[in-house]
């Protein structure tokens, strides 16, 4: 028989600041990634500093909307996810849609960001783009978690 952790993969998934602050939406979101059969490792609700913002997106500074993100996720509350399903970092993406919100409007209406995003920035949530982004990001917000065990050398969980 398969063993479930064949299938298994980990993600991280934010709610932005513009999301949270609305606990309407922060519940629909919640509701969302329950129907979309994701398994909820890890959850919790925490205030980036400047700091922590400047150091996540470090990849991007330099570019032109560095500053507004960088402060933007650390403007209020965020939630973060440790979600994992099978293909969940793909599946995360394509539920939330988009980065640019005009796409998202028009070529994802029904996506997260396509129903609820604001702008290119303030666009509801954040989602892991690769396997290595997911460890970095994973480790990021939840140093605690031990991929390691998670994880069994003939039949990886983590993918
Ligand atoms: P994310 O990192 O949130 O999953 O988004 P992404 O890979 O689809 O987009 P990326 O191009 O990596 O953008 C990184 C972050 O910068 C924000 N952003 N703001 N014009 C703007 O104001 C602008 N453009 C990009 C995105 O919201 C994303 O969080
Ligand atoms: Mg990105």
């Amino acid at each position: 028989a398969r063993r479930l952790s064949k299938v298994l993969q980990l993600t991280l998934a934010v709610i932005k600041p513009d999301a949270v602050a609305h606990p309407v939406m922060l519940e629909a979101l919640h509701q969302r990634i329950l129907d979309n059969n994701f398994v909820i490792v890890k959850c919790k609700d925490l205030v980036w500093r400047r700091r922590d913002s400047e150091r996540f997106y470090a990849e991007h500074s330099g570019r032109f909307f560095y500053q507004r993100l960088v402060e933007f996720m650390s403007s209020g509350p965020m939630r973060a996810y440790l979600l994992a399903r099978e293909d969940a970092i793909r599946h995360w993406r394509e539920l939330m849609g988009p980065t640019k919100v005009f796409r998202a409007r028009y070529t994802a209406p029904e996506s997260i960001r396509g129903q609820f995003g604001l702008t290119d920035t303030r666009n509801t949530t954040h989602g892991s783009d690769s396997i290595e982004s997911a460890r970095r990001e994973i480790d990021f917000f939840f140093p605690d978690f031990c991929m390691e065990e998670w994880m069994d050398k003939e039949e990886p969980l983590f993918r």
